[in-house]
């Protein structure tokens, strides 16, 4: 019979508490800091709720978020996205008139194998912006492949995926700043040719990504200030998934789910705009990782992997049994603006017997 030693139920600042009382000998002293850092944050969101700025094309617009499209033959991928203005709920009551693509930030998950030509076109649906699509996951001439699409036009883009990896993709317009920290930004993932050499050991897999919020279009607060929430996304890989938007309780109301000893791989990227990731999941060891998600770039027994902003990795870990085991990126004062996710470990769930793994 398996003990449950793990945590039920628990709170976000209760986490924070517990994470920093095992990390620091100043017990009161952090807590009271965190305390403060959170009650600060909340501060933070309630004023900026006060006085938004957007620009006045934008009043008044909020587009439906619209589904990526993606078709394969052969080789070649038709990969259909939009700019769009549409709001999201950073926080609960607050919320954020985002530049987006498709509707949701970060954008939409995409997924390419090695070798894969890409036809990309991005319809740009905001009345008033140009905006652009820079996939890192691609090598070509930036100011041929990556040129903004005026408002209301479309503008179509051939290039080549030759590195497995996962990769950031982002909108490349001026301010390149207050457009990915406004919300354009996602994740490209391209899948290795060869897979990887712990493939057939993985149970359940699972893409997030990092990004943070600043006050709503301040370039000036996005440039030298800190970041008003710094959040964790899941973005569906496999059918049945949760797909979330940046916000602060997205994978705490819908933690990830698992069952005891089973190896989980996450796909993480850090969008940024400007702070790095310390990428760490309570009660585990990487036990392999694969940096910006390339198979060499494989590593053993880490216990966090850092991530520059733009950066991505593969991390594989077991749970070893049943609880709740958060997941930080162990720079604490980003934890306590909303940098903390759940996976859930759990020998009930029923999950119809299917394991989340796509290969
Ligand atoms: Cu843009």
């Amino acid at each position: 019979m398996l003990i449950r030693t793990g945590i039920q139920v628990i709170s976000g600042l209760s986490i924070m508490v517990l994470l920093l009382s095992a990390c620091s000998n100043q017990r009161d002293e952090t807590e009271s800091k965190v305390s403060s850092e959170l009650e600060n944050a909340i501060h933070t969101v309630h004023a900026e709720s006060a006085g938004s700025k957007v620009i006045e094309p934008h009043q008044g617009v909020n587009q439906k978020p619209s589904p990526i499209v993606l078709e394969r033959e052969g080789t070649d991928v038709t990969i259909k996205m939009t700019a769009q203005i549409t709001d999201i709920e950073i926080e609960e009551g607050y919320m954020y008139r985002a530049w987006t693509f498709n509707g949701e930030a970060p954008g939409p998950l995409v997924v390419v194998e090695e070798g894969d030509t890409i036809h990309f076109t991005l319809q740009n649906k905001d009345p008033a912006i140009p905006h652009s699509m820079d996939f890192h996951a691609v090598q070509t001439a930036p100011d041929k492949s990556f040129t903004n699409v005026a408002p209301n036009e479309t503008g179509t883009f051939t290039y080549q995926a030759t590195k497995p990896g996962v990769f950031m993709y982002h909108c490349g317009t001026a301010p390149m700043l207050a457009h990915i920290a406004n919300g354009m930004h996602g994740v490209i993932i391209v899948q290795p040719t060869g897979g990887y050499p712990t493939d057939n050991e993985v149970d359940r897999e699972y893409v997030i990504v990092q990004n943070e919020w600043y006050k709503y279009n301040d370039l000036e607060d996005m440039t030298n200030g800190e970041p008003s929430q710094v959040v964790f996304s899941a973005k569906a890989l496999h059918k049945g998934q949760i797909n979330t938007n940046g916000t602060v309780t997205a994978i705490k109301d819908s933690p990830l789910l698992a069952k005891p000893g089973e190896r989980v791989r996450i796909y993480i990227n850090n969008a940024g705009p400007n702070e790095v990731s310390s990428f760490h999941v309570v009660g585990a060891i990487f036990d392999d990782v694969y940096l910006d998600g390339n198979p060499n770039n494989h590593l053993e027994g880490l216990q966090t992997v850092m991530l520059p902003v733009s950066g991505g990795a593969i991390v594989e870990f077991i749970v070893k049994e049943e609880g709740v085991y958060p997941f930080v990126t162990h720079q604490m004062n980003h934890a306590a603006k909303g940098a903390v996710g759940y996976i859930r470990v759990n020998a009930d769930w029923d999950d119809g017997g299917k394991i989340s793994q796509g290969h």
